[in-house]
């Protein structure tokens, strides 16, 4: 790590994954000899590529504004580079690696063919015109198309980058290369879309957690839940929580959260697609169409509950947050978002509690853009019920590989370990198949 860090320096939030992985897979790295002589670890903490462009376009009042771009490609082992795009004003390179980096473990324990990458812009959608994001993508996709392609990069969206951003970028890629490929998961049902993705990182980390529960002998009946967000991950994660009989209690934005005792029903969790689709980024107008409280600038972390499940950013839990959810008689934290805890948390959560890590719980995400790319190449599409059941199925074998590996003597299961060494073996093997490249 001295070294990893001597080579990134200020990146926090890319070492701060680092350092986990390494301090995860150490042991098993240690007794393993091959992957000890072809370096293995060394090579794939190193992206294989990062792009970084301008982006300049003109805003609805005639003013150039100029926005950095990137595209992480961080490990094509086992397959093309995939995952999302990111349009958000915290974007740097340090977290876009971050991200690429447990893209390329949380792809891997899919079992789909997804290598990892991760890309996006220090672009800020709060409050842009339709027109001005239109613009804005089409910048964007200048420069990216020459990066990607369907058998090479597949992007699809993440936070800030939803159906309507997918589609503009995925129109002017095909204009650019005049070709229509299934370069971009995410896409609308009419040219290519799968059903289930917009619902797919939600109801898979309730998959997850159910396996999870009943690993415990439990299940999600009468079970309290505090969300964080309002998003697209929040918002499955509450429908199928909430379909599975538990009762989510919290959502939040940037400007606090609102606490609904009675729980989500189906209206309000609709309500939460047209808040969202509102580009303000504020959770409080539940809080007067519902007659519930509001608590501005907190953390949801700080009432009583079973389950926690933070869908929103990374670092959005920390330690003073996971100590008061264990105070209060939390159970299990499950990270829809990606690295949403900070490590202290992660580690205080894994020893007092049942921690379930992003490139695990929310793999569902990536797992149906996987199913994605299978039906365009097959040019078919499948139903409703045949991609859930995929994704059901992909969910609870991904569990079952975090058992495998992360189960401890004492009978606990250590999910971190068990998500890192079970994403770390398929990569290791590929990538020494493949010799040194
Ligand atoms: O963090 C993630 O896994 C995603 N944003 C989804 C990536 C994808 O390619 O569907």
């Amino acid at each position: 790590m001295d070294a990893v860090k001597a080579k990134n320096p200020g990146e926090d939030e890319f070492l701060q994954a680092a350092q986990e992985v390494v301090e995860t897979v150490w042991d098993f790295y240690q007794s393993n000899e091959r992957y000890k002589k072809y370096k293995i670890l060394e090579r794939m903490i190193e992206p294989e590529r990062c792009v970084i462009f301008r982006v300049p376009w003109i805003d609805d009042k005639g003013e150039i504004q100029v926005n950095r771009g990137y595209r992480v490609q961080f490990n094509s082992a086992i397959g093309p580079y995939k995952g999302g795009i990111r349009f958000h004003p915290s974007v740097t390179l340090s977290g876009l690696k971050f991200l690429g980096f447990e893209q390329t473990f949380k792809n891997s324990l899919t079992s789909l063919p997804m290598g990892g990458g991760k890309g996006g812009s220090d672009f800020n959608p709060k409050g842009k015109s339709e027109n001005e994001m239109m613009r804005f993508c089409h910048a964007f996709m200048c420069e990216l198309f020459r990066h990607i392609g369907p058998n090479t990069d597949v992007p699809a969206g993440d936070i800030g980058v939803g159906a309507r951003e997918i589609g503009f970028m995925y129109g002017m890629y095909k204009k650019l290369v005049n070709e229509f490929t299934g370069v971009f998961t995410g896409k609308g049902r009419e040219y290519g879309g799968s059903l289930i993705r917009p619902e797919a990182t939600g109801f898979g980390a309730i998959y997850f957690l159910r396996e999870m529960l009943a690993l415990k002998g439990k299940n999600m009946k009468g079970m309290t839940v505090a969300l964080s967000g309002f998003g697209n991950v929040s918002w499955g994660a509450a429908l199928k929580a909430t379909e599975l009989g538990a009762k989510v209690v919290t959502i939040s934005g940037p400007d606090g959260y609102i606490y609904d005792e009675n729980g989500l029903n189906n209206e309000k969790i609709d309500y939460m697609v047209e808040l969202r689709s509102s580009n303000n980024d504020i959770v409080e107008p539940y809080s007067k169409k519902f007659n519930v409280p509001f608590f501005p600038k907190r953390k949801p972390w700080e009432v009583k509950v079973d389950i926690a499940i933070p869908c929103a950013i990374q670092n959005e839990l920390n330690l003073d947050d996971c100590k008061k959810l264990y105070e209060n008689g939390c159970q299990m934290i499950v990270e829809a978002s990606n690295m949403g805890l900070t490590a202290d948390a992660a580690t205080f959560a894994t020893e007092n509690m049942v921690f379930a890590p992003g490139k695990a719980a929310n793999a569902g995400g990536v797992s149906v853009s996987g199913l994605e790319m299978t039906q365009n190449s097959m040019r078919l599409n499948w139903t409703t019920e045949e991609v859930d059941e995929k994704l059901n199925q992909i969910m609870t074998n991904i569990h079952a590989t975090c058992v495998k590996w992360g189960s401890e003597p004492n009978g606990k299961v250590n999910y971190i370990k068990g998500a890192n060494i079970g994403g770390f073996v398929k990569v290791a093997e590929a990538m020494i198949a493949q010799g040194v490249v």
